[in-house]
């Protein structure tokens, strides 16, 4: 059988496009949004601006530079209404943030570190991450007990 020159082109520039976005739901909105629940994908994660933040962090050596959508877009995009979320982590990990956290700071829904896809068994696909080497305010364990990773929905309240 002869091999379509046409399809192996498709495949290398598929190939070079980088690991697929996958259509399956990474992360849920629950609560008081438009039209509850909201299933993201991470192809839909992606399509938010992306923002650059480099931090220290408590479980990580150096400063590693993460990358993802800020929280406050996200919770725009979904049209989220009230005065929290409580995240909910994989593990069953859940903790209620203000919402004034993501006003007042570049929090992001980190997706990579140092350029490396987080993976669900190494805090990922999602980790909510602060800037705490730019605010010396949030180099405090009531900020630290937010950085959920693994996280799996956000329930605005
Ligand atoms: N998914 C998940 N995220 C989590 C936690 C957890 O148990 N599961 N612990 C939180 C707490 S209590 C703190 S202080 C920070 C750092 O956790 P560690 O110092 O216990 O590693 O991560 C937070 N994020
Ligand atoms: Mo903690």
């Amino acid at each position: 059988m002869r091999t379509s020159g046409l399809s192996v082109a498709a495949g290398v520039l598929i190939a070079l496009a980088g690991p697929a976005l996958t259509d399956t739901p990474i992360l849920t909105v629950t609560g008081q949004v438009a039209d509850a629940p909201v299933e993201l994908t991470e192809r839909d994660l992606k399509a938010l601006p992306q923002h650059r933040l480099a931090t220290s962090t408590t479980v990580t050596d150096g400063t590693p530079v993460f990358e993802g959508f800020l929280m406050r877009d996200l919770l725009a995009q979904v049209g989220a209404e009230g005065e929290a979320v409580v995240a909910l982590a994989l593990n069953d990990y859940r903790i209620e943030i203000p919402l004034t956290d993501f006003q007042d700071f570049d929090v992001i829904g980190a997706m990579t570190m140092d350029g490396e896809p987080l993976s669900p068994r190494d805090k990922g696909p999602v980790w909510i991450v602060y800037p705490r080497d730019d605010h010396s305010e949030l180099q405090d364990i009531r900020y630290d007990t937010r950085w959920v990773w693994q996280l799996v929905s956000l329930h605005v309240q």
